[in-house]
């Protein structure tokens, strides 16, 4: 039976700095939004930028009970906005990848029993063996990395069977880590869950799988074979399988909500939860990237990702299952100095203020007069590096740029990094190429400008900068017809088509190559340098 007009998907997005939510209505139009940010909103926590940086720099972890508090504060806010609950058929969701939720021992009763008088942050208090949660900016397990790759044959090694060599953030690590240094801990987990799929557990009111995508990120899972591979298990920590339960294709219905859900905010009973998976796949899927195309992702970290038939995983970068489409793959490149860096550079050289940002960006020129800049406010990713790099247009070091070209020097540098490493990775620009913007950054038209310009290719944006969730919308409203066989963009073709934001300025082509060029050497220098 045909679902009637009013029903509606949502999609959720446990991020770092923020909680969002859409909701879309069975002709994908978009009938509500909205948020939570962490810092603001939830100050009890004490969080900055969504997560809590230890004295070693090293660690960084958010308060799992804050996203749970955070559930109840957003659904709050949607009831007090009118929303209709009664309406929604499926939802979804995201989290930021690799960050891991334990379970203490007994908080399956605890979820499948929430009384509906209370808030979940009140009922599940006590039902986490580890209070903080390791998120993906958390560089501490180098120890852990050293011992996985030592165990399964190299760094080649372990990228051939999980899609990634071992990096500090990805989950397997963070769970070593705890194995080793809180044991306790580790013995009263019941359950490991990432961001994405603790979420999905809360509306579940039960465990809830890790789908492959998200699985990905791990360096625990096989992701030809789709299941956990047995060698990097027995590197990570003792008893590993059952605490992580077997991982599900992305688009697999879970089950319908929990009562919880129903008595508390009208929820219909027959509500289906959708697999929730990492944010990046979850904008793939809002983005509806096409073979081809290349994503640039502009939040908190700054990440490209490209969708991939044939996938040769290599020691940078990252090969994930498809969130869409399970005989497909997505390579993802991820930065950890994106939004956060902008914005130091914002405060420093534009008074606070985007507008003056922007206006550093207008008011230079492309190529910067040759100076070029690296910004790496914390260890990055990609490449391995930590300091802030500043060269003239005779490749020497200098200590200070203008304020326009210190603001130029870092928008630049951050997308000839993403032109490399996505050339590195086999990606080539190609007559007809796109590429799609989207992250909170992907508003500023000055910004995508310059994106534009080094990558010589058009930007188009999607009408929302928040895709994951938009993505997860679609989710919601694919798993309901997924088994019968219709294919994600069957499904959403009616979408709203991505919109060219901007196009290359003439010149661009042959202004970038240089400095991509000599970008390369560069960085090269800086990372001989780092290891010496
Ligand atoms: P998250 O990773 O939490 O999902 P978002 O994708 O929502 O993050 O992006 C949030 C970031 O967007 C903020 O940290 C802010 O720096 C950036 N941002 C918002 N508006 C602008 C703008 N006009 N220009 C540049 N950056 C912006
Ligand atoms: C991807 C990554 C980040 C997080 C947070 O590998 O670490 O993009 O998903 O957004």
């Amino acid at each position: 039976m045909a679902a009637p007009m009013n029903s509606c998907y949502l999609g959720f997005d446990f991020s770092t700095q923020q909680l969002k939510v859409v909701a879309i209505q069975e002709n994908l139009d978009l009938i509500h939004q909205n948020n939570v940010q962490f810092d603001s909103e939830l100050p009890e926590f004490r969080t900055q930028g969504g997560v809590h940086v230890h004295p070693d720099g090293l660690a960084v972890t958010s308060p799992v009970l804050m996203w749970v508090k955070a559930l109840d504060l957003l659904l709050e806010k949607m009831k007090v906005a009118g929303f209709d609950f009664s309406s929604v058929k499926a939802l979804s969701g995201s989290g930021q990848q690799h960050g891991s939720v334990y379970w203490r021992r007994g908080a399956r009763q605890a979820l499948r029993n929430l009384h509906p008088d209370k808030p979940l942050h009140e009922l599940l208090q006590d039902q986490f063996a580890v209070e903080s949660s390791p998120v993906w900016m958390d560089s501490s397990t180098s120890d852990q990395c050293s011992n996985l790759e030592k165990c399964v044959g190299g760094a080649q090694a372990v990228a051939d069977i999980t899609g990634s060599r071992a990096y500090e953030r990805f989950s397997g690590n963070q769970i070593a880590k705890i194995h080793q240094l809180n044991s306790d801990a580790y013995s009263d987990t019941e359950r490991i869950s990432l961001v994405s799929s603790f979420a999905a557990s809360l509306f579940l009111g039960d465990y809830a799988a890790v789908d492959y995508s998200d699985g990905s990120g791990m360096n625990l899972m096989d992701i030809f074979l789709k299941r956990w591979s047995p060698t990097c298990l027995q590197a990570t920590a003792p008893g590993l399988e059952d605490k992580l339960g077997a991982p599900v294709p992305s688009t697999a219905v879970l089950g319908d909500v929990s009562s919880y859900f129903v008595k508390r905010f009208g929820f219909p009973k027959d509500c289906k939860v959708v697999t929730f998976t990492g944010d990046n796949p979850g904008s793939l899927a809002g983005m509806r990237l096409q073979e081809g195309d290349v994503a640039v992702s502009l939040g908190t970290s700054d990440t490209v990702f490209m969708w991939i038939k044939e996938p040769k995983p290599t020691v940078e970068g990252h090969v994930f299952c498809n969130p869409v489409d399970s005989q497909a793959y997505m390579a993802l490149i991820c930065f950890k100095n994106g939004s956060l860096t902008r914005e130091r550079i914002r405060n420093s050289c534009a008074g606070g203020s985007w507008d003056v940002f922007s206006e550093g960006l207008r008011g230079t020129c492309m190529g910067n007069q040759g100076n070029i800049g690296m910004y790496f406010d914390t260890m990055e990713i990609t490449p391995p590096a930590v300091g802030i790099y500043k060269f003239n247009k005779d490749d020497q070091r200098v200590s200070d740029f203008t304020e326009q070209e210190e603001i130029r020097a870092l928008v630049e540098g951050q997308f000839l990094a993403k032109r490399l490493y996505a050339e590195k990775l086999g990606y080539k620009i190609m007559p007809g190429t796109r590429v799609l913007a989207t992250g909170g950054a992907s508003s500023n038209m000055d910004i995508l400008q310059v994106l534009s310009d080094v990558f010589n290719a058009p930007v188009y944006t999607i009408d929302l900068a928040n895709s994951a969730c938009l993505g997860c919308a679609y989710r919601a409203l694919h798993g309901l017809v997924a088994e019968g066989g219709l294919t994600f963009q069957e499904a959403v073709r009616n979408a709203p088509k991505p919109q060219l934001a901007v196009s290359p300025t003439p010149g661009a082509l042959k202004v970038y190559e240089e400095q991509l060029r000599r970008y390369r050497q560069l960085e090269e220098i800086i990372l001989r340098d780092t290891k010496q």
